[in-house]
C-alpha cells in the first residue's frame, strides 16, 4: 500500500520510513510530483497537519499523513509551539533557532519542555489525527551532532543522551514523532477499510 508522507524533510523521512518498515510504501511529496509549498497557515500543530494532508489529498488523490512538531517550552508558555521551525525568522535556520531559546531560557530554572507531534491522515474514506509527546528538559549547552531541530539541547525524560547524542533508532524508540507514527501505523493495521 502506497501513502504519501506530505514533507519535505528528509531527516523525518527516513526516521518515519525505519519506524514504518515494509508494511507501507511511503512515498514522498518529490515523488508525487508536488514541488509547490504545502499551505501551513494554521496556529496549532492540529490545524497544519489536517492542511498539509487535505492539499495533498485534494489535489493528488492518494492517502497522505502530514505531521507538524513543535517544541513546547513550560516556562515559555509553550512556545516556539508551532512556530518552531521559524522560531528565529526566516528562512529557518537550527542554530539560530538553538541561540534564541537558550537566550530566552537565560537564568531559567525550569527548563521542563516537550516535543509534541500531530499526524493527520486523510484518505477517501476521511481524516484521523494522532498526538505523540516526548517529555524532557532544555540543557544550558548544546550536546551531539545527530539529528535536526532542537535535538542537541533536549534531554528526554530518564535518559542520560540528548537527542543528538543517540542514534537514529535510538531516537525512534521514544520520539514524539515514533509515538504518534505507532499510533497511526496501528491504525492503518487495524482499519483496511479506509483506503
Ligand atoms: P516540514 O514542515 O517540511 O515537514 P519541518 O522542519 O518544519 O519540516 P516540523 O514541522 O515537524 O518539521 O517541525 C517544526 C520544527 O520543530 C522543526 O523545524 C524543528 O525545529 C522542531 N522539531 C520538530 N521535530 C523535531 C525533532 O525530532 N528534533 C528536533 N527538533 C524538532
Amino acid at each position: 500500500m502506497k501513502i504519501c508522507f506530505a514533507t519535505n524533510n528528509q531527516h523525518k523521512i527516513a526516521e518515519v520510513q525505519a519506524i514504518l518498515g515494509k508494511t507501507f510504501e511511503l512515498v514522498s511529496l518529490a515523488e508525487i510530483g508536488c514541488w509547490e509549498e504545502l499551505p501551513e497557515t494554521g496556529t496549532t500543530l492540529e490545524a497544519n497537519s489536517a492542511q498539509k494532508a487535505e492539499y495533498v489529498w485534494k489535489n493528488y488523490q492518494i492517502p497522505c499523513f502530514a505531521d507538524d512538531s513543535g517544541l513546547e517550552v513550560e516556562a515559555l508558555n509553550q512556545a516556539p509551539g508551532v512556530y518552531s521551525a521559524r522560531y528565529a525568522g526566516v528562512p529557518k535556520n537550527d542554530e539560530k533557532n538553538i541561540a534564541l531559546l537558550l537566550q530566552n531560557l537565560q537564568n531559567v530554572e525550569n527548563r521542563k519542555a516537550q516535543f509534541r507531534t500531530c499526524i493527520t491522515l486523510v484518505t477517501a474514506k476521511g481524516k484521523w489525527q494522532f498526538e505523540g509527546i516526548v517529555k524532557g528538559e532544555i540543557l544550558h549547552e548544546k550536546r551531539g551532532s545527530q539529528g535536526f531541530g532542537y535535538d542537541s539541547v533536549f534531554l528526554p525524560e530518564g535518559y542520560l543522551q540528548t537527542f543528538a547524542e543517540m542514534s537514529m533508532q535510538e531516537k525512534n524508540a521514544i520520539s514524539h514523532r515514533a509515538i504518534a507514527v505507532k499510533k497511526l501505523v496501528d491504525f492503518l493495521l487495524t482499519h483496511p477499510h479506509i483506503f
